[in-house]
């Protein structure tokens, strides 16, 4: 053994400038305590709105601390796959890829097959690798295509390898690559996946008895079977054992094995938790590897290595066995320059993640994530923990593909969890909206670590939602589970109580009280504008020296958000579409989720009241590319946001009145705070007047929502200045 091997697989570093923004946040807070001096000191008696607006000023700097906490110290880690490959080559664990879809339509198999392509094609030893797709749709058209895709395999490996080519999703690789910028041999695969793409039929109609011939799996499908009614269905496409099962270089072709769990009317799916634990249970008969990567459809690789890096964490002989997960970002391709709708997680992935990380651990969120599985399956951590790669694993010693499939049915039936741990101490726990996030939870509960690995090149690229009421309802499921986690007996700061750090456990609340940020904000908007047209001030004058404070923490706040945002990567109008999001989702999602908690937990079940229409026409998504805020439904998260918009816009207006037609300057210096305060708020709002009277699009608000606000706002400010 050489120097050489005694060098860890993966370092890690601590984020740079950390005395300066400690500096900082100690500023802050000595500003935010003289706020709260001003407000205990100047408090006029019996003023309810100045109550009101202390304590939403109290939670802003409880959430605040909190989101101060994750910022401590974040940590990056940087792998040594060289290192890696020198010392295990030999001997690297075989992965198990887990690929969940859930509907034909929304998610289109080819789609899916560009994702299982793309986790075909790592640079991995190929007979090490086993692919699993879980179809929730269960549906013969994504059994079609993967069927294609196992096929189209034997070309596509070859090829990336061969020409060491990236991303190896080939949607994704010939949308970047227009022209060949290799040999002849480029046009060749390209009219091959062109091909395979015509054949794959998009409607059960096309799908003829004839393709049908082409795999007996079709069999599987019974009469009368539909989505949510059929019996389990376990096809191996590649079967490794199947001297057939090579590429056109006589290379072993990685597993691939489609798996569509029984479904019946009367037993309950627990959605992707269920199907996972499904997956969890089928690879263990198969393959029963001990890593276990788990990708969303729409979450194609984009970079082949990316098994390698996370095997630099499982494998470094002196901090590996510790941990249970490693956890990529979740990145997005077709977001545009300036993000309108905020949904690239660039400050969470980039700065509060890694505080977590080095806090105790990151969350798992469910896609891009590897697993141990023995974690996964409950095992907990001792200090004698220690995992020997180079025992071979415990393939299966089931012989014959038949006998190996009806063994797997029988694990991915609805009867099977019966009286077992599943859900519970097994696999990922069910009853929870974000079941990646608790999972995540216990397992570090468990006295395991996890790491948060955020490299320079992307390892997993999807989509993100491209209208504005898509991103709210998404916002609002991961609000709405993060908060039942809250309100559980998951509680971190209960069931982690002795079992994780402190800091950690705080460190969760910055996510799973997201809803709970509704009132404060709420308030904000509202009553400070109420007041203002009342004449009442809240805030003091601008000539008094306790205007500093406010000022201060205001523009502190602002202006280092903004430099958190542009240092990773973002741009100055990107920073102003952040901001108007992070105050729509706090004003709707939130606030929905925060009430379907509530309604839910007081037994009221059937609160979904708001209803998601899917279809991206034509002119929406080039509204899309051209940043244009889609409305274009009716929603009452719309109605709120536009009364509020539409009742600072009066507010303000009023108070631009007084100051210049009346020359009310004494009322101007007593209430610029509050109309400072409005004018921002109609200024981020201007998108939305826009959709409300000026745009004539289908993306346009719904006139029925212009009446509606239109009226309400009026409303509110004939009661404000009566
Ligand atoms: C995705 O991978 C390509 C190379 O295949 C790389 O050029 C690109 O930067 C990656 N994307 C991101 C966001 O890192
Ligand atoms: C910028 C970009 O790539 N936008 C695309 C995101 O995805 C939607 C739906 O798939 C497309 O319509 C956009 O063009």
């Amino acid at each position: 053994m050489g120097e050489a091997d005694h060098l860890p697989l993966f370092e890690s570093k601590a984020a740079k400038g950390r005395v300066l923004f400690k500096l900082y946040a100690a500023s802050m807070v000595m500003g935010m305590c003289l706020i709260f001096a001003f407000r205990a000191i100047h408090a006029p008696s019996g003023r309810y709105s100045w109550i009101g607006l202390s304590m939403a000023e109290v939670w802003f700097t409880l959430y605040w601390l909190i989101t101060q906490l994750v910022r401590w110290n974040p940590v990056h880690h940087y792998t040594f796959k060289q290192r890696l490959s020198h010392r295990y080559e030999k001997v690297l664990p075989g992965v198990d890829i887990f690929v969940c879809t859930a509907d034909p339509v929304i998610e289109p198999p080819l789609m899916v097959i560009n994702t299982v392509l793309s986790a075909m094609a790592y640079d991995y030893p190929p007979e090490k690798l086993n692919i699993y797709v879980s179809d929730d749709g269960g549906s013969e058209l994504m059994f079609y295509a993967l069927l294609e895709a196992s096929r189209f395999s034997k070309y596509w490996i070859p090829f990336c390898k061969r020409y060491k080519i990236e991303p190896r999703s080939p949607s994704a690789y010939f949308a970047q690559h227009h022209v060949s910028p290799i040999t002849n041999e480029w046009s060749s695969i390209k009219n091959k996946y062109e091909e395979m793409k015509k054949r794959i039929p998009t409607k059960l109609e096309e799908l003829t008895q004839e393709l049908k011939n082409e795999h007996r799996g079709f069999q599987e499908w019974e009469v009368g079977s539909s989505k949510h009614n059929h019996q389990a269905i376990v096809q191996i496409l590649i079967d490794q054992r199947d001297p057939i099962a090579v590429d056109t270089q006589g290379n072993t072709l990685p597993a691939l094995v489609y798996v569509a769990r029984e479904k019946r009317p009367e037993w309950h799916h627990n959605f992707k938790a269920g199907a996972m634990n499904a997956l969890i249970r089928v690879s263990s008969q198969i393959s029963n590897n001990r890593i276990i990567l788990n990708m969303d459809c729409d979450m194609y690789s984009n970079n082949s290595e990316s098994i390698r890096d996370a095997m630099c964490f499982f494998m470094d002989e002196q901090k590996g066995h510790r941990i249970a997960f490693v956890q990529f970002p979740q990145n997005f391709d077709n977001l545009t320059t300036n993000d309108v709708y905020s949904n690239s997680l660039r400050v969470i992935n980039a700065v509060e993640i890694g505080g977590l990380d080095s806090n105790g651990g990151c969350l798992y969120i469910g896609s891009g994530c590897f697993h141990r599985r023995d974690t996964l399956c409950g095992r907990s951590y001792s200090k004698d923990t220690r995992f020997d790669w180079d025992k071979e694993n415990q393939k299966t010693m089931i012989e014959g593909i038949d006998v190996l499939e009806k063994a797997c049915k029988i694990l991915a039936s609805c009867t099977y969890e019966q009286m077992t741990q599943w859900g519970k101490e097994m696999g990922l726990k069910y009853g929870c909206a974000v079941e990646d996030v608790i999972t995540g939870l216990a397992i570090k509960c468990r006295g395991w670590r996890s790491v948060h690995f955020n490299p320079e090149r992307k390892g997993f690229m999807g989509l993100a939602p491209t209208t504005l009421l898509q991103t709210l309802i998404q916002t609002k499921r991961w609000a709405e589970g993060d908060f039942q986690i809250f309100l559980s007996k998951y509680c971190p700061l209960i069931y982690g109580h002795g079992r994780i750090p402190l800091k950690l456990q705080i460190s969760y609340c910055c996510y799973l009280l997201w809803a709970l940020n509704c009132w404060a904000t709420l308030y904000y908007v509202a009553v400070p504008s109420y007041c203002l047209l009342r004449g009442i001030s809240l805030f003091p004058k601008l000539s008094s020296y306790w205007f500093l404070p406010f000022a201060y923490v205001f523009v502190g706040k602002y202006a280092y958000s903004f430099g958190e945002f542009y240092w990773t990567g973002g741009t100055v109008k990107g920073w102003w579409n952040d901001q108007r999001m992070w105050l729509y989702r706090r004003l709707t999602s939130y606030l929905f989720a925060f009430s379907d908690v509530v309604l839910k937990s007081m037994g009221f079940t059937n609160t979904n009241f708001i209803i998601t229409s899917k279809v991206a026409d034509e002119d929406a998504s080039q509204r899309y590319n051209r940043e244009i805020m889609e409305f274009g439904a009716t929603s009452p998260m719309f109605n709120i946001l536009s009364t509020l918009a539409l009742v600072n816009l009066f507010s303000f207006l009023k108070g631009v009145k007084w100051v210049i037609v009346d020359s009310n300057t004494n009322c101007f210096s007593e209430l610029a705070a509050q109309m400072i305060l409005c004018g921002l708020i109609v200024l981020i709002n201007l998108p939305i007047y826009q959709g409300l009277f000026f745009r004539k699009d289908k993306g346009r608000m719904p006139s029925s929502v212009t009446y509606q606000s239109t009226i309400l706002a009026i409303l509110y400010c004939t009661l404000a200045s009566t």
